[in-house]
């Protein structure tokens, strides 16, 4: 176990985004570039976390992540690690890899993981990589750990490796110990079952026996896409193993380092292959008259499975109607009705306020915080917010198909696919015709009103235009204007004052409020890897009472407009139509 000190120099631009670091992955393999982000991090960890310490790192299974993981072992044992946790071919997904930091060996063993993931990026040579730093909560590195990684990325002068450390086989489960020549230290690297520590711990929070009679119901029928990203593994575990669902209701299932040269991402303009199945169209409404028989559920979920798109027989579910229908119905997972229901929700400040209107009526605490799941960690571990346990029954999630509980400390696709299976399954009587999603997501809009809700997305426009666009937008007064009928009641930047550490994070988003309760916000993208990608969410209630079946599209077009003459988009970047819509 010799350890080199091999020089190296600062590289620009190696500060983490909204979910770690992600680049080229030609970029990320040359010039140690990993090697430089890696010792920046241990550098920010305190020593006595380090010093025969226990570590995790694995990936989503993107090309780099095999070759990374051998580098990460080699540079960790540099550091003092002297127990190193990978998952079976090199393979966790992130919301596996936060149950594993808080469950595995009864918990509390391991003091952080690197996750190898740009999550929905797309992956292979030519495309994206990335890394991301999670604590001993099992949640992402705070925005105090990511600048101090940040500032040693600047300041990097040399970097540590243990190059005689022998190359470590993770396609077999066992482990493998190495001990240095003094015999003073002994390296333990331990691949274990990717699957589990997460799906024993799914196990706990639901009831598997009711999904699993739903599933064997002959009028229900579902398919779950993976997008050759990471979940295959799990999903067969769960799904076909513990659930004995049919092999045809996975899709996908086979882990690629591409990705099958998609884009794994869970939503309306790149999961097709799901959308057709399940009848619905890229504007999230049903196509008639297709020729095959359409399942009654459908669910995808991106390259490192922490998102989920919900869908229903020729039906969409918004990602903000999704969290609020799983929060509405919380105590029918055992989970939440063993602690005595659930006690809080937060969500994203871009996600829709659908669950503001189920925490006023649960009579319980909602938060808002920016994008970004870090800033959920911090109020699910605080005894100070509701003077208890961090195990309090909470749920949240984000716009972006991002949905989660106290759990863990990630977003987590299996759970929010477990939840609505759930919700399905004690929705339904045997021997009763079925209900379905779209039944349970019309009921809800019955009882709290409908949050008409989309997201346009602007990818690789120029930085600069996108940057003088939203520095407009940042010093310009408008309330009291009136576009197209909303009058705009005020307009500010978004600063989070975080009530558990006092932190305040500012310039999280652009938000134009109106009288009437309609948003309109504009963020610029903090995971894209090339030029800026300016992201318009747009929201506007209906009541109970009102117009509850409008398509989103026709619904928002006017504040869509609104949002487009407010920002001057089109003369700042050139563009007339987003990339993406959801
Ligand atoms: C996007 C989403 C955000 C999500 C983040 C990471 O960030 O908008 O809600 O938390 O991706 O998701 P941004 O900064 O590009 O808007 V994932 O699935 O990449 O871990
Ligand atoms: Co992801």
């Amino acid at each position: 176990l010799t350890v080199s000190t091999v020089s190296t120099h600062p590289i620009d631009g190696q500060k983490p985004g909204t979910s770690g670091l992600r680049k080229k992955t030609k970029v990320f393999m040359e010039n140690n570039y990993l090697n430089n982000f890696v010792q920046s991090t241990f550098d920010a960890l305190p020593a006595k976390d380090l010093i025969g310490g226990t570590l995790v790192v694995s990936g989503d299974g993107r090309y780099f992540n095999k070759e990374a993981i051998q580098i990460i072992i080699k540079m960790a044992v540099a550091s003092g690690v002297d127990r190193i946790w990978v998952g079976q071919n090199g393979l966790l997904s992130t919301p596996a890899i936060s149950a594993v930091i808080r469950e595995r060996e009864g918990g509390a063993v391991a003091f952080g993981a690197f996750i190898l993931t740009a999550s929905h990026n797309p992956g292979g040579i030519h495309e994206d990589f990335g890394i991301k730093y999670n604590c001993e909560n099992g949640g992402p590195a705070p925005e105090k750990v990511t600048d101090e990684i940040y500032h040693n990325t600047k300041a990097i002068t040399s970097y540590k490796i243990a190059h005689d450390f022998p190359h470590v086989d993770v396609t077999r489960v066992g482990a493998t110990a190495v001990k240095s020549d003094d015999g003073s230290r002994t390296v333990v690297v331990e691949v274990f079952d990717a699957a589990e520590d997460h799906v024993d711990l799914l196990k706990t929070i639901f009831d598997f026996k009711a999904i699993k009679s739903l599933i064997s119901r002959e009028d229900f029928s579902f398919v779950y896409d993976c997008m050759s990203g990471v979940q295959g593994p799990y999903a067969r575990r769960v799904f076909i193993e513990e659930l004995g669902a049919p092999e045809s209701s996975l899709i996908n299932a086979v882990p690629l380092e591409d990705f099958g040269g998609h884009h794994a991402d869970p939503n309306l303009t790149y999961a097709t292959e799901l959308t057709h199945i399940m009848g619905v169209d890229a504007k999230g409404m049903p196509i008639h008259g297709q020729s095959h028989k359409v399942p009654s559920f459908g669910a995808a979920c991106d390259g490192d499975a922490d998102r989920n798109m919900i869908l229903g027989s020729r039906f969409f579910v918004t990602p903000s109607d999704s969290l609020a229908v799983i929060a509405a119905n919380a105590n029918v997972i055992p989970f939440f009705r063993k602690k005595g229901g659930l006690r809080g929700v937060a969500r994203s400040m871009p996600t829709s306020g659908a669950v503001d209107l189920v925490a006023k009526k649960l009579g319980i605490s909602l938060f808002e915080v920016p994008t970004g799941w870090k800033f959920f960690g911090n109020l699910m571990d605080s005894k100070e917010v509701y003077g208890k346990e961090d195990y309090t029954p909470f749920i949240c999630g984000e716009e972006s198909f991002g949905t989660g509980s106290n759990h863990i400390r990630e977003k987590d696709g299996m759970w929010a696919v477990l939840s609505w299976l759930s919700i399905l399954a004690a929705k339904n009587t045997p021997g009763q015709p079925l209900v379905g999603v779209e039944d349970i997501v019309v009921n809800h809009w019955k009882t709290y009103g409908r949050n008409y809700y989309c997201r346009y997305d602007y990818e690789g426009v120029d930085k600069v235009a996108a940057e003088k666009m939203m520095a407009a937008m940042a010093s310009a007064k408008k309330a009291g204007e009136t576009l197209n009928g909303f009058t705009v009641k005020f307009n500010d930047e978004f600063t989070y004052h975080d009530p558990v550490d006092g932190s305040i994070s500012r310039n999280q988003g652009i938000r134009f409020i109106f009288t009437d309760g309609s948003r309109i916000i504009f963020r610029l993208s903090g995971t894209g890897v090339a030029g800026a990608t300016i992201r318009m969410y747009i929201e506007k209630y209906e009541p109970a009472t009102g117009n509850l079946a409008q398509s989103a599209a026709e619904a928002l077009r006017p504040l869509i407009d609104a949002g487009l003459a407010l920002s001057a988009l089109q003369s700042y970047t050139g563009r007339s139509e987003p990339t993406v819509i959801t």
